[in-house]
């Protein structure tokens, strides 16, 4: 993000366009008599929010500023200003200017000239003062990817390449009202943050993250001068590859030494988890890795690779010599048996190569499912056998006409097709590529398939199916049709969209869900990768969807369903009976396993009784509110559940409320701390029901979400994911900690801080220091310092002991040759400090007077 006020505007001043021809005698002209997208420039800038008193939410009041850099005018009809905007702008006239702000669909808006709108003469420039409808204070929900179309011609729009988002500073702008809790994070609140954190010296800290059941360091040390013999089962040859990849570069590459590592199947005490294995490292009989299995084998080899040096020799390119390595023995198995992360890959898509590294990542920090929701509104990700518009249209977005081939743009993707995390999908091949990939790390893909909301993908590209076929005369055409034509259901999603659901009076509905699964199986069968569990979604399905549907209704009447709940509980029952003759399990959101009834007026989620013992797993992602016990009621009701709380797993949640720390707030903010101190079994606050025993047996685990409506670059998702994912490894594999089941508050303090200085400095000085000498580095979030004026002269600390601070005292960023900061700093002026990485990366600075 850049102020956009370094170059100067032309003159601000709604400029006539004195020649303006009639609308249809300018449709007649040729193109280049008027001007392209590539010759308009726009700012956008917060002007303030507006907060409403009483709902403490309220809008935002911003300036588009459009200026005309061509030689050709921007006429007075006849065109479109197209952009996403996550929350929306207020449709209506734009007062002052002639244009009209328009919903398009969903998240994708409009300006068109109205009646008074005369036209933009090359050389002028305009104010458009628009009023989205909510508070605004971060870049991400000012609008995205701008682009310019002309109705003549309906199919092409161009993109307004010269697009800037003013950074939001001024009061006005940062204000949210009075009844907004959350303060903006200041240098000095994080400095009195940091300061709690002790920073420890490297000898004092446990090998590795996450942390192991137990580890018992014994005297000595393994030397090895080359590789060892790696005596490995047949069934472990995958595993001893892996044992030889990590070794590899390590150790002198001729000859063998004559120590042994053992990979071994067999019991691991005191453990029951196919994931328990001992490692045990010998001076004498070498390092023998004994799993309950395969995967906890796999396991034990994350915990050896944490015990190399951070650089293999022959990466800094010196010759591999001899490592030596602590005599230890570690007995390790996992807390829980769900240890998750999801990625959506439909509202951005991700390419083969980024998931290979997020599940590098993950087997790394031994997580073992990959929750992939591959389909959404905004795009079907993977190609299906015999439905080729599920990828040729629902796959790819961009601007469209009234005949569209593809979805509109959304999260800035922008009017072309070529956008590469608007269009995109994952080819058979890719997909099975991914699932060998995964398994050969233990990790067990859990497809998402979207319904019967989040489905606008499937459901237009089924009905431009239809249209092809029933064109062609072909009497099947309607076979995999999704929605209904003459549906008049009145609702709107949560991305604003009126046309997205699956009908379930839709027999076409089931087919297309049978023809899908019984695909994803034949892929995962090829693969050789057995299919467990599809997710099947659930969320979100806004109120009033279905109620008026031809289809649904006569369902209804002919199943005699009371109302849309019990169509509700119809849809799930045949879904399920869809994946049960696969041999499949459903899990899905919460809403999977709720009923939805009312109190007091007011829509509340009770564990629905009907699936209780079905087998279907539910992700609970809702406790905020009143929902904020649902996944204890939902396990007390006999439902397998993954936590998923917004509040402190969502990895799309900014890290705090500053404009300039990206993602999305709607739920909460989430820094690192806010993952490590959830505590799974006891995070109900405000005396909502509490988790029983027989609750407990039913919480699987723990996941991470990554929506990905912010999520374009690896860079962000790799800012938005790490260090983050390390507390969720710790608390998905790690045993409770003390500080988790201590009652009394000041020990409870006490042990929290303690364990949280020991997570820290892990990070700070081991855990990252790998990750950043590893080959195609992370670029996980470096938190920026904290800063405090004491007595004349500023402190500095930093989140994670272990990183370099570097400053400078005129307000520069500081930069690899900027003084390190070893001591309070005495200059005088704009102190401004960076925390740099091993290889050089600098996070975000802060800055503070000092006069
Ligand atoms: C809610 S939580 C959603 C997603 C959005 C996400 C953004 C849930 C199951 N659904 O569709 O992407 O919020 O944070």
């Amino acid at each position: 993000m850049r102020h956009f006020l370094t170059r100067a505007l032309l003159p601000c001043a709604i400029a006539f366009f004195a020649g303006a021809a009639p609308a249809t005698h300018a449709r007649q002209q040729a193109q280049a008599d008027v001007v392209g997208g590539a010759q308009l420039q726009l700012r956008w800038s917060l002007l303030r929010n507006v907060v409403d008193a009483k709902t403490q939410g309220g809008t935002a009041l911003a300036r588009l500023t459009l200026a005309n850099l061509g030689s050709k005018p921007l006429p007075a009809q006849g065109w479109g200003l197209y952009f996403n905007s996550m929350d929306g702008v207020v449709p209506g006239p734009v007062q002052g200017t002639g244009l009209v702000a328009e919903q398009v669909g969903g998240q994708l808006f409009r300006l068109r000239p109205g009646n008074g709108f005369t036209g933009l003469a090359p050389g002028a420039s305009m104010q458009i003062d628009v009023v989205h409808s909510s508070l605004v204070f971060k870049a991400e929900k000012a609008p995205q990817g701008p682009y310019l179309a002309y109705d003549k011609r309906p199919a092409s729009g161009e993109a307004i390449a010269d697009y800037q988002i003013a950074a939001m500073t001024r009061p006005e702008q940062l204000d949210t009202g009075a009844a907004d809790r959350t303060p903006l994070t200041t240098p000095q609140m994080l400095f009195a943050k940091n300061a709690a954190t002790a920073d420890l010296p490297l000898d004092a800290l446990p090998p590795l993250l996450p942390t192991p059941a137990s580890v018992e360091r014994l005297p000595g040390s393994l030397r090895l001068a080359a590789m060892p013999r790696i005596e490995a089962a047949r069934a472990l040859a995958n595993e001893a590859d892996v044992a030889r990849a990590l070794l590899t570069g390590h150790v002198s590459q001729s000859g063998t030494s004559a120590t042994a590592l053992q990979l071994r199947i067999g019991k691991v005490e005191g453990h029951d988890s196919p994931e328990a294995y001992t490692l045990a490292i010998d001076p004498r009989a070498g390092i023998t890795l004994t799993g309950a299995t395969a995967a906890g084998v796999f396991r034990g080899l994350q915990s050896l690779r944490e015990l190399l040096p951070p650089v293999p020799a022959d990466a800094l390119e010196l010759p591999a010599g001899v490592l030596d390595l602590p005599a230890l023995r570690i007995v390790d198995a996992p807390r829980f048996t769900y240890r998750g992360f999801q990625l959506d890959v439909a509202r951005n898509f991700q390419s083969k190569e980024t998931v290979f590294r997020l599940l590098d990542l993950m087997a790394r920090y031994k997580l073992n499912k990959f929750h992939f929701h591959l389909t959404d509104d905004e795009g079907w990700r993977l190609e299906i056998a015999g439905l080729p518009e599920l990828t040729t249209f629902g796959a790819r977005r961009g601007h469209t006409g009234p005949q569209p081939a593809h979805l509109p743009p959304a999260y800035g993707s922008g009017p072309g097709t070529g956008d590469p995390h608007g269009s995109g999908h994952y080819t058979r091949a890719d997909y099975i590529a991914i699932l060998k990939y995964a398994a050969a790390r233990h990790i067990e893909v859990i497809p998402e398939l979207e319904m019967p909301g989040h489905a606008r993908a499937a459901v237009k590209a089924m009905a431009s199916r239809h249209r092809r076929l029933a064109a062609q005369g072909k009497p099947n055409a309607a076979q995999y049709l999704l929605s209904h034509p003459g549906d008049r259901s009145v609702y709107t999603s949560p991305q604003m969209y009126q046309d997205h659901v699956l009908d379930p009076g839709m027999e076409g509905s089931y087919a297309f869900i049978e023809r899908v699964v019984a695909d994803v199986v034949a892929m995962h069968r090829q693969a050789g990768v057995a299919l467990r569990t599809i997710h099947v979604g659930g969320d979100e399905l806004p109120e009033g969807a279905w109620e008026k549907s031809p289809a649904s209704l006569a369902l209804m009447r002919r199943m005699k369903l009371a109302s849309t709940v019990e169509l509700w509980d119809y849809f799930y029952d045949r879904v399920d009976r869809i994946l049960k003759k696969h041999g499949v399990l459903a899990s899905g959101w919460e809403e999977l396993g709720a009923r939805k009834v009312r109190l007091d007026g007011k829509p509340k989620l009770i564990p629905n009784p009907v699936f209780s013992q079905r087998g279907f797993k539910v992700h609970v992602w809702n406790n905020l509110g009143a929902a904020e016990d649902l996944a204890y009621r939902l396990a007390n009701a006999g439902y397998g559940t993954i936590l998923a709380p917004v509040t402190n797993l969502y990895f799309d949640m900014a890290h705090n409320k500053n404009p300039e720390e990206p993602g999305v707030h709607w739920g909460a903010y989430v820094e690192l701390d806010t993952v490590f101190s959830f505590v799974p079994f006891d995070f109900v606050r405000n005396g909502g029901d509490r988790l029983t025993d027989y609750g407990q047996a039913n919480i699987h685990g723990l996941e991470a979400t990554l929506f990905t409506e912010t999520v374009r670059e690896r860079a962000r998702l790799d800012y938005l994911t790490m260090p983050r994912m390390l507390a969720l490894a710790e608390r998905a594999w790690a045993a409770d900690p003390a500080w988790a089941r201590e009652k009394d508050a000041a020990a409870r303090a006490r042990l929290y801080a303690a364990d949280w200085s020991r997570f820290a400095n892990q990070l700070g000085k081991k855990v990252l220091p790998r990750l950043d000498a590893a080959p195609g580095a992370i670029a996980y979030r470096i938190a920026p310092p904290g800063l405090r004026l004491d007595q004349g002269r500023v402190l500095a600390n930093h989140q994670l002991p272990g990183f370099t601070l570097r400053y400078t005292a005129d307000g520069s960023e500081p930069h690899a040759a900027s003084p390190a900061v070893t001591g309070p700093i005495g200059s005088k002026g704009t102190i401004r400090v960076a925390a740099f990485a091993r290889n050089g990366r600098a996070g975000r600075s802060s800055s503070i007077e000092n006069p």
